[in-house]
């Protein structure tokens, strides 16, 4: 099914599962070459979600501020490649949703496990605002929380399950967003542990 979020954003239900075990190989792929890890934050805390990235850009946090780079600091490599199934799946889902010729460079791959939360944010560190970006969601479902312009305006509580894409953009692309902690409701793949990654334009 798809369901509309927002005028320019909308979630595409089990649109990843045909895909599903190519999509997990390349998460497999990409960790073992960069691990998961909490990063710090500006303000002083360590990120309760685990990440790590993949593509020519890499968001990263720590006492200095967010930003994307092109190497992982853990390891002061490149990033691993933009597994293709990744790449494919963003560019036909982004299609899908009203953005032909989505050309990402950058996805942030996201790991919880129960009781991982991330508090509401805007993701600015992208340096063009036109290109959508398209969210994939494995393993435990989450209650995501999708606010307006302003961090006060009421967010909206969306769940999300094993295999479901999103994908934001236009007048969507900025508003606030985040994820309630989540519950331990284990997923007959992933055990107790729910991935999410982000596929972006950052550069
Ligand atoms: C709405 N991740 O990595 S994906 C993030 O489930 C992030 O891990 C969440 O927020 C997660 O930055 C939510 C959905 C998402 C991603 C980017 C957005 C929603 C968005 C950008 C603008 C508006
Ligand atoms: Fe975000």
């Amino acid at each position: 099914g798809r369901v509309p979020l927002g005028a320019q954003s909308v979630v595409l239900r089990g649109f990843a599962l045909p895909v599903i075990e190519d999509l997990l190989a390349g998460v497999d792929a990409v960790t073992a070459q960069a691990p998961f890890r909490h990063m710090d934050t500006p303000g002083g805390y360590t990120m309760s979600v685990a990440l790590t990235n993949c593509g020519e850009l890499g968001w990263t946090t720590d006492a200095s501020g967010y930003r994307y780079s092109r190497s992982d600091p853990l390891s002061g490599r490149p990033w691993p490649a933009m597994p293709e199934a990744f790449a494919r799946l963003a560019r036909d889902a982004a299609a899908d949703a009203g953005f032909p010729g989505f050309a990402p460079d950058a996805c942030l791959v996201n790991r919880y496990e129960p009781g991982s939360r991330l508090s509401l944010h805007q993701d600015k560190n992208e340096r063009d605002y036109s290109a959508p970006i398209v969210s994939v969601s494995l393993g435990m479902p989450a209650m995501f929380l999708f606010g307006g312009d302003e961090r006060a305006d009421k967010a909206a509580r969306v769940p999300l399950f094993h295999g479901d894409v999103v994908v934001w953009g236009g007048v969507d692309r900025l508003r606030y967003h985040g994820v309630m902690p989540l519950k331990d409701l284990p997923h007959p793949r992933l055990g107790s542990l729910r991935i999410n990654f982000t596929i972006r334009k950052a550069g």
